[in-house]
């Protein structure tokens, strides 16, 4: 079993799709391990985007992240982290394939729905940034 990291990003909250968002992961065999709203401050935005520090959409991104509360979740399943990544369709909303959540939900490159970890080191150090020991659960 492997874990990740989900964001609904605040485009999607805005559009009322965390719902339907959590709904694409579930029905597709992950399981939610861990779940809740928060607002994004700077501090934890750049720790969580820390890779991409000093490239030329870092502020904007930031600036994106904390813009509205989001939903952070925990998902577990059999190969979850590239399984989510394959939900979720390719970065950029326009090359995402049909079906996927950022072909059906994104707006543009940066306001794409969705946030999942792309690696198990990744998904670790996400998981620890959004959530506490006691806030993930085993069942
Ligand atoms: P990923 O979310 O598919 O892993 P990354 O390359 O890790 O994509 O980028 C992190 C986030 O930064 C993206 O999801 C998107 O919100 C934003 N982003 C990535 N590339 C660009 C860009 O070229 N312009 C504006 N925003 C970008
Ligand atoms: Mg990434």
């Amino acid at each position: 079993m492997e874990r990740s990291l989900i964001l609904v990003k605040p485009d999607a909250m805005e559009r009322n799709a965390g719902g339907s968002i959590l709904a694409r992961f579930e029905s597709q065999g992950l399981k939610i391990v861990g779940l809740k709203m928060l607002h994004v401050d700077e501090e934890l935005a750049k720790k969580h985007y820390e890779m991409h520090i000093g490239k030329i959409f870092f502020n904007d991104l930031l600036e994106y992240i904390t813009s509205k509360p989001i939903i952070a979740a925990v998902l577990e399943g059999k190969g979850a982290i590239e399984k989510i990544r394959n939900i979720m369709g390719a970065t950029d909303p326009a090359k995402a394939d049909p079906g996927t959540i950022r072909k059906d939900f994104g707006i543009d490159i940066q306001q794409n729905a969705v946030h999942g970890s792309d690696s198990p080191e990744s998904a670790e150090r996400e998981i620890n940034l959004f959530f506490g020991k006691d806030q993930v659960f085993d069942y």
